[in-house]
């Protein structure tokens, strides 16, 4: 996405519905009119649809259907979260090129989003199903100046980015299942994963994924998800814009980010409780060589979960898979 293109769609951001003339946006964006005019031109190719009318200048009037970089770009308000996007059609996994563009020195912000993910992975190497043009499958690049075992605070950070983002654009009321899943009606509707590059006790780069089922439908599926996943247009019976949701998702998690470098973990822990569904019930968590059962008491400072026993004896659980 080049500068004068940033430039011209942020002209467009900034005066919502407005006629921008060939001359007012070469003056602003520091080019000719004729540049102008070919951006215009290419943004048409994507998909946009622009009124020009004569004496008046231009007008955005439709975006494009799939998810661009541009149309992502048109709209966005954010200080770094999006500021600059890598799109690709088709992908291994988005994790995978954050990872390397993380070491490469992306400023922190940078989003990978695929169209379609061939590999696209959860936690420990499970599949992560991610099929073309119906869902948001994107990774985030934070850097942080935290010490390692503060990472898992930024995955329940996430969460409540992305449930609250789905609430505004939707008159859905997702809820969220400790560690990383976002659920509807008992479906999980999202999944986050967070990867860090790190050195000796502090992080380097935090690599967020987050996959969202958005527009499938129920017989999309495969026969192994048909039952525990959902997307949001099953949920709601809409279609749901993409772009419209990752801006929400950007704005949303840059707002929560500062406050949470601001003043630590606590506003974001009492947000997350609000939308935490297992609280208070009883659940299995089944950990890498253990299986506990017992009732969640909530979650620590840390963001690490707090279950108790039949015995009353507390456990602490900084990883595991939580049946309800
Ligand atoms: C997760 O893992 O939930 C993390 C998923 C993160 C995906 C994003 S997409 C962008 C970025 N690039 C990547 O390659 N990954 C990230 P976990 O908690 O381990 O859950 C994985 C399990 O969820 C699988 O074993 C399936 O049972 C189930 N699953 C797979 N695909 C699903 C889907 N599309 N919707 C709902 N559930 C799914």
């Amino acid at each position: 996405q080049s500068e004068l293109r940033k430039k011209l769609l942020d002209a467009f951001t900034n005066h919502d519905d407005d006629y921008l003339s060939g001359q007012y946006l070469a003056d602003l964006i520091g080019c000719s009119r004729t540049a102008v005019w070919k951006h215009v031109e290419e943004l048409r190719k994507e998909g946009f649809e622009l009124e020009a009318v004569r004496r008046k200048g231009y007008r955005i009037v439709k975006t494009p259907e799939n998810v661009t970089a541009d149309d992502i770009r048109l709209g966005l308000k954010t200080k770094f979260i999006g500021q600059s996007i890598h799109y690709k059609e088709s992908v291994d996994s988005t994790q995978k090129i954050a990872h390397r563009l993380a070491y490469d020195d992306a400023p922190e912000g940078t989003v990978v989003i695929a169209e379609e993910q061939l590999l696209g992975r959860g936690r420990m190497d499970r599949a992560w199903h991610s099929p073309k043009y119906s869902g948001i499958w994107m990774s985030i690049i934070l850097r942080p100046n935290l010490p390692i075992p503060k990472a898992p605070q930024l995955t329940l950070l996430t969460a409540v980015a992305v449930v609250q983002a789905i609430e505004e654009i939707t008159s859905l009321s997702p809820q969220i299942k400790w560690p990383n899943d976002i659920l509807m009606n008992g479906k999980k509707v999202t999944g986050i994963l967070t990867e860090l590059q790190a050195e000796a006790d502090r992080i380097i780069s935090i690599i967020i994924g987050i996959g969202i089922n958005v527009n499938q439908k129920r017989e999309e599926y495969p026969d192994e998800l048909k039952d525990i996943a959902t997307s949001l247009s099953i949920e709601s019976g809409e279609q749901i814009n993409r772009s419209v949701l990752i801006r929400g998702i950007f704005n949303r998690l840059e707002h929560l980010y500062e406050i949470y470098l601001e003043n630590g973990f606590y506003p974001i822990k009492l947000l997350w409780e609000s939308y935490a569904i297992s609280i208070g019930k009883t659940i299995t968590a089944r950990t890498l060589n253990h299986t506990i059962r017992g009732k969640a008491l909530g979650i620590t400072e840390d963001g690490v979960l707090q279950i108790e026993d039949e015995e009353g004896k507390i456990h602490s659980v900084y990883s595991a898979d939580i049946d309800l």
